[in-house]
């Protein structure tokens, strides 16, 4: 299999050889031949939702207008999937589950995406692929490892969102969730579990429902991010290999953070807000372990550089002194006088991914509460 590198290069050399030909008496070189090369080099994104979570999630990102990026929903669920948005859309496992679901069963998702992964490796051929399912019932569980391994069989990058399911959900789902994280784990180059339980610390007293819908929100919110970083890199200071630099496997386990917030501006507040997405409270990592981080920092177009440099120098306060850390601006004028900060780690490993590999049935892994004694 070709990897998405290669075809960039061979893409590239094509275009520089096409290039010498046409021009083998100038010496410059053509708008035809950059734009040739702009096209041999875009960066194609996927965003792939699985299982009725998943769904929603891809949903809200799509209604939330010009996300630009492909997106593609998956799901056993005829119905689930009809009434939900995307570019393009798979019913998994017709023979199998008949349109009907799973029956919360992962075995019967595993199945399905097995027994369509002709029609998945047409979609994830991609440079990144971003996929996300809230974890614990049977599709999104079942089947989204399977899409995960074929994304990377493809040479794509494959950053990974799934929620964890509430404690109230039972023990069940905590372990289906868990055996799923584990096969996740061997094909995401960045894998980020958020476990809902999180939400009842930071909102206590809301419906499940509500919970939900707060969580949709923090998922649809950082893979628009990420897309766009992904998408704009380049803009001023990060380029693809930057954002490749970070997102990409290394070692045994897929680590990384990421954390979004929102400041006004003055001083004091984009401090705050830089604490809050390095320390993301849904996360909770410890920025000590970060040895690779991107800061990606939008604001209207005259962003002063005191800004720029309060958030930055902030990051690096709490990070290690040895990690290394690059910055990158983008523009946004629909923030007004507000400033986003996007912060992007690598290296600490969430406590839920160590733990899902030692499962065993006496041994159903800790909930967020037994985490936090
Ligand atoms: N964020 C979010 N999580 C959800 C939502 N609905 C369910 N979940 C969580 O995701 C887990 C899986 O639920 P679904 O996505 O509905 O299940 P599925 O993958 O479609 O699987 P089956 O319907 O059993 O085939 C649940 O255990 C919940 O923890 C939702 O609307 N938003
Ligand atoms: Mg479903």
């Amino acid at each position: 299999m070709q990897s998405n590198d290669s075809i960039l290069k061979s893409g590239f050399d094509n275009a520089v050889q096409q290039n010498t030909e046409n021009n083998a008496m100038k010496k410059g070189d053509s708008d035809e031949y950059l734009s040739d090369l702009l096209n041999a080099l875009k960066i194609r994104t996927l965003v792939v939702g699985v299982g009725g979570a998943g769904n929603n999630t891809v949903s809200r990102l799509q209604e939330g207008g010009h996300i630009g990026t492909n997106t593609l929903n998956v799901n056993t669920d005829a119905q689930d999937l009809y009434y939900s948005h995307s570019n393009e859309k798979l019913l998994i496992g017709k023979d199998i589950s008949r349109g009907m679901g799973s029956g919360n069963n992962p075995e019967v998702g595993k199945e399905s995406a097995e027994s369509d992964t002709e029609r998945i490796k047409q979609f994830v051929d991609a440079d990144v692929v971003f996929l996300t399912c809230g974890l614990g019932g049977g599709t999104g569980t079942g089947a989204s490892p399977v899409i995960a391994r074929e994304a990377k069989n493809a040479g794509a990058l494959v950053v990974t969102f799934c929620t964890l399911p509430f404690a109230m959900e039972g023990q069940n789902k905590r372990i289906r969730a868990n055996t799923a994280l584990n096969e996740l784990a061997k094909y995401s180059d960045t894998l980020i579990p958020i476990p809902n339980d999180r939400i009842l610390n930071l909102v206590p007293n809301v419906s499940l429902l509500t919970g939900f819908k707060i969580m949709d929100e923090v998922l649809v919110r950082t893979v628009r991010e990420l897309v766009g970083l992904v998408n704009n890199c380049g803009m001023v200071n990060l380029d693809f290999a930057d954002v490749k630099n970070v997102l990409r496997k290394r070692g045994k386990y897929p680590s990384g953070v990421i954390g979004i917030a929102e400041s006004i501006g003055d001083k004091t507040d984009l401090v705050k807000k830089t604490r809050l997405a390095i320390h993301n409270p849904l996360l909770e990592p410890d920025p000590k372990q970060v040895d690779n981080c991107l800061v990606s920092i939008s604001g209207n177009h005259d962003i002063p550089l005191s800004k720029i440099n309060n958030i930055v120098s902030t990051v690096s306060s709490e990070i290690s002194s040895n990690a290394d850390l690059k910055f990158g601006a983008m523009i946004d004028p629909s923030l007004g006088t507000k400033t986003r900060i996007l912060f992007l780690g690598k290296g600490p490993v969430s406590p839920y991914i160590l733990q899902a590999e030692n499962l065993t049935e006496d041994n159903p892994g800790k909930t967020v509460a037994e985490f936090t004694i």
